[in-house]
């Protein structure tokens, strides 16, 4: 059964993407109108030739065959000399950061509609129906503030390492930023969820998009000091210190618990540097913790102190929120692995299929516990599934980009993903989700999602049962 839990959906035309971007809507229908006969014939046989010969030969032939010169030669958009093809560019940009086109000006993080609208709102989401690959643009990063962002002078910002008694860490130590950046470094792709991310779901409001089903997530490339280097430095006793907290200099008072046993790994960074260059102040500037595989809450931003220690702490950020109330009415606490989870980007929530024939199903997958080992692809709400390709380089703990080829019919669809991991963990659906965690969590939903493909073309949030 469907059920359609639609909500306030933003006008389709935001949500749209290329090629209507590039071509405008008109021009797209003339191109398709014009090219109907000749490129139905090809996308028959795209389907045959994507199952033979895999993507790649499909993508070369429509090439070949896409975009036919019109009958009449009439596109002005060919035939009429643009004033960028005749006239002088504008000179190198040196005034200032450099900046998308303003035709992109639609790609932005929003806030929820499914959540109240606040002046001072405390989360944004990433707009994953507009990103290729598998990073997410620095201004396109998802945001989650318990109070507010800074933007904090890095001459003035101290990191202190010290333990809950003089035994546990025997220097404590107080860096400058200037003295962290002279450490080794590493520089690792990893993928940062809020643990609320699809959170609404498990309520039955169902967000229109996947800017809003799944855009806590974002993933960058990290640069920073391993937590284990500035410890080794302060002197830190392993065999009793087994926990960390990291403390936040904003005024949330955020703390989160560590297990020494990440830190240990040296996966553990105190991170400075973000797709090549300093954090954004709204995502920790200058300095912030890399947690890879837990949830967003641990990666405390504005980081100004690591305390070292024998047992959890218990801090108001744990007891009381990110924990799951499970169907007995205990409680989970700690459950910060974010469990392996996908979702299809294209098409989803809100964009519109042109007219029947070729697709390009893509979407994202990744998994807390390490690698994401396949992706799964139903476009009948489960009953079959196709192995999709997953885009190099799978990394550990950080996005991966998978893709499948699709001939859509112009019959409702219904196009889910199932991503398993490393491990063998095989994503879930709702009703194996709610058999184990119950119907009133709001943290940590990693199941299937389902998006309708309407015979308009229109794509809906959709849940299946
Ligand atoms: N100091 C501090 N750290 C913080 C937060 C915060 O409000 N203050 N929010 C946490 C939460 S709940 C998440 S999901 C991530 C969000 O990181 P981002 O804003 O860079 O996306 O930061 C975490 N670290
Ligand atoms: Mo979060």
């Amino acid at each position: 059964m469907v059920f359609d839990r639609h909500v306030a959906m933003p006008s389709p035309a935001r949500l749209r993407r290329a090629p209507e971007g590039f071509l405008g809507r008109e021009g797209v229908a003339t191109v398709l109108r014009e090219a109907r006969d000749g490129r139905r014939d090809f996308l028959r046989g795209a389907f045959a030739a994507a199952m033979a010969a895999g993507a790649a030969a499909v993508a070369d032939r429509a090439a070949a065959q896409a975009n036919p010169v019109p009958a009449d030669g009439g596109d002005p958009n060919i035939l009429k000399l643009p004033e960028h093809s005749t006239g002088l560019g504008r000179p190198v940009v040196t005034d200032g950061y450099g900046l998308p086109s303003k035709y992109e000006s639609n790609v932005q993080r929003r806030q929820s509609p499914g959540l109240t609208q606040t002046a001072q709102a405390s989360v944004s989401f990433a707009p994953l129906q507009s990103l290729f690959g598998i990073v997410t643009p620095s201004g396109l990063h998802f945001e989650r503030h318990h109070q507010g962002w800074w933007d904090i002078d890095p001459g003035r910002h101290r990191l202190m390492i010290n333990g809950s008694d003089e035994r546990i860490v025997r220097k404590p130590m107080v860096f400058t930023m200037d003295e962290l950046m002279r450490l080794p470094s590493v520089s690792r792709f990893h993928f940062i969820e809020c643990g609320a991310n699809t959170g609404m779901e498990w309520g039955n409001v169902a967000v229109p998009t996947v800017q809003y089903t799944h855009g806590m997530i974002s993933c960058c490339e990290y640069t920073g000091v391993p937590l284990r280097i500035l410890l080794d430095m302060a002197g830190a006793d392993y065999k009793r210190g087994r926990f960390v907290l990291a403390e936040g200099a904003d005024g949330s008072g955020m703390t989160r618990t560590v297990p020494m046993e990440l830190v240990e790994r040296g996966e553990v960074l105190v991170a400075y540097g973000s797709n090549g260059e300093m954090l954004r102040p709204e995502n920790g500037y200058p300095l912030r913790l890399v947690v890879p595989g837990v949830q967003g809450v641990s990666w405390v931003k504005y980081l100004r102190r690591i305390e070292v220690g024998d047992m959890p702490w218990g801090a108001k950020d744990e007891v009381m929120h990110y924990i799951d109330l499970m169907p007995d009415g205990l409680h989970r606490q700690y459950s910060s692995i974010q469990e392996c989870k996908s979702v299809v980007t294209t098409p989803s929530g809100g964009q519109v299929l042109l007219d029947k024939g070729f697709h390009q199903i893509s979407g994202l997958a990744w998994s807390g516990r390490g690698k994401v080992r396949r992706v799964d692809v139903s476009v009948d709400g489960g009953r079959n599934w196709r192995t999709a390709q997953l885009q190099g380089p799978v990394m550990d703990k950080c996005l991966t980009r998978f893709t499948l080829p699709w001939v859509w019919d112009g019959k409702p669809a219904l196009i889910q993903s199932r991503a398993t991991d490393e491990t063998g963990y095989v994503q879930p659906t709702y009703r194996q989700l709610r058999a184990v965690r119950g119907t009133r969590s709001i943290y940590h939903n990693n199941s299937i999602q389902t998006w309708l493909v309407q015979d308009s073309g229109e794509v809906k949030n959709v849940q299946l049962s």
